[in-house]
């Protein structure tokens, strides 16, 4: 009788300090929005490789927040670079109830998604989308740790002008939000500058044949070309401008076409030895900590680096970051921690403007030798 009530009083306790035990494991999920589908897909596993190595790293650390171990999950969505996708990828996060978000890759899914972030109170850090309207509502769940295209526009332009000392130009967009946007800017710096703007002809995000556009251009023969869109329209252009003999045209653009994949885009065009293009941030090489970093992203995921996953992997680490000093993983508690962030990340040190704007942004302009991206400065 006696051992079978100790036998009761065991199981009793296995019971009680099981539930405890599940109790102390507290689930937080990132949700990751990008283009994991059509011709982006490449950025898009970026950025998730970016996620889903800053998760792999926070499990590691056996992080306890408010007395429960933390296990880390990322959600990711592919939004296809397109904006009502992008809104409905937000509201699927929302309604799962995530903790952060990190995303989303372009600013015209961004844009619309901050309002439904916004409306659910959930916090998105973007390490990606640099259309400078995104922070202009002012939402306190809107974060972004890269240089805008106020900085990248008017960066080319001024190379273009003092360095290069270029006199006509011509410019080319896709008619994105980032596109036309950071085209805009480009334009007017450039007039500022007293370059001569000898054409502007815009294509879409899905488009490949631009040979009507180049040859109108080719007829006011500028000395550059701004082109504002992404690698997938930048590489064909480029392979076009060879085939049109416009070989000795500068070729310019932001951080959308800066990435590894575009020589290969461009099936080897010798202009690619024109291209100048602006990244958002310090060279990997000059990030701290990019290098090292960079050699653990290339181990696990090999020959899929682009560009945007140390923000990516950064932005993940600042919002458990904020989660960590808040004490809490719900949203409407920790937000308000990351505008106070000071964060020594891989990419910088993270400090927010009151807008959600990163503090003290800086780009870093690039050209292609030997088919290889090499930073100028
Ligand atoms: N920043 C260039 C690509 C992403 C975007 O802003 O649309």
């Amino acid at each position: 009788m006696q051992v079978k009530m100790s036998l009761m009083a065991a199981a009793a306790i296995a019971a009680v300090s099981g539930m405890a035990m599940a109790q102390d494991v507290q689930v937080v999920k990132i949700g990751s929005v990008a283009p994991m589908s059509g011709p982006q897909a490449h950025y898009g596993k970026d950025n998730e490789n970016g996620v889903k190595m800053a998760v792999d790293d926070l499990n590691k650390q056996n992080i306890v927040i408010a007395g429960k171990k933390i296990k880390w999950e990322m959600a990711s969505e592919d939004d296809a670079a397109d904006p009502k996708q992008g809104t409905a990828a937000a509201q699927k996060l929302c309604d799962a109830k995530v903790n952060g978000v990190v995303g989303h890759l372009n600013s015209g899914s961004t844009i619309p998604a901050s309002k439904v972030y916004n409306d659910c109170g959930i916090p998105h850090v973007t390490g990606a989308a640099t259309n400078p309207d995104l922070t202009k509502p002012g939402y306190k769940t809107t974060f972004r740790i890269i240089a805008n295209d106020n900085s990248l526009g008017a960066g080319l332009a001024y190379y273009a002008a003092d360095a290069l000392k270029l006199k006509k130009v011509a410019i080319i967009d896709d008619r994105t939000a980032y596109g036309q946007g950071v085209a805009d800017i480009f334009e007017k710096t450039a007039k500022a500058k007293g370059m001569q703007v000898v054409d502007r002809q815009f294509t879409t995000d899905k488009s490949t044949d631009f040979m009507a556009i180049l040859t109108a251009i080719k007829a006011k023969a500028p000395d550059g070309i701004f082109f504002g869109g992404m690698d997938a329209q930048g590489g064909p252009m480029l392979r076009q401008m060879e085939q049109l003999g416009m070989s000795n045209v500068k070729y310019f653009g932001g951080d959308g076409i800066c990435t590894q994949k575009l020589p290969e885009l461009a099936a080897g065009a010798k202009t690619t030895v024109n291209v100048v293009c602006a990244d958002g941030g310090s060279s990997i090489q000059k990030m701290p900590g990019g290098l090292e970093w960079k050699k653990r992203y290339d181990a696990t995921f090999p020959n899929q680096f682009q560009l945007y996953s140390p923000y990516t992997y950064d932005a993940a680490m600042l919002l458990a970051d904020a989660m960590k000093r808040a004490n809490s993983t719900d949203p409407k508690v920790y937000t308000p921690k990351l505008i106070e962030s000071n964060y020594k990340g891989v990419t910088s040190v993270i400090q927010f403007e009151p807008n959600g704007e990163l503090k003290n942004p800086t780009i870093t302009l690039s050209v292609y030798k030997d088919g290889k991206k090499t930073p100028l400065n």
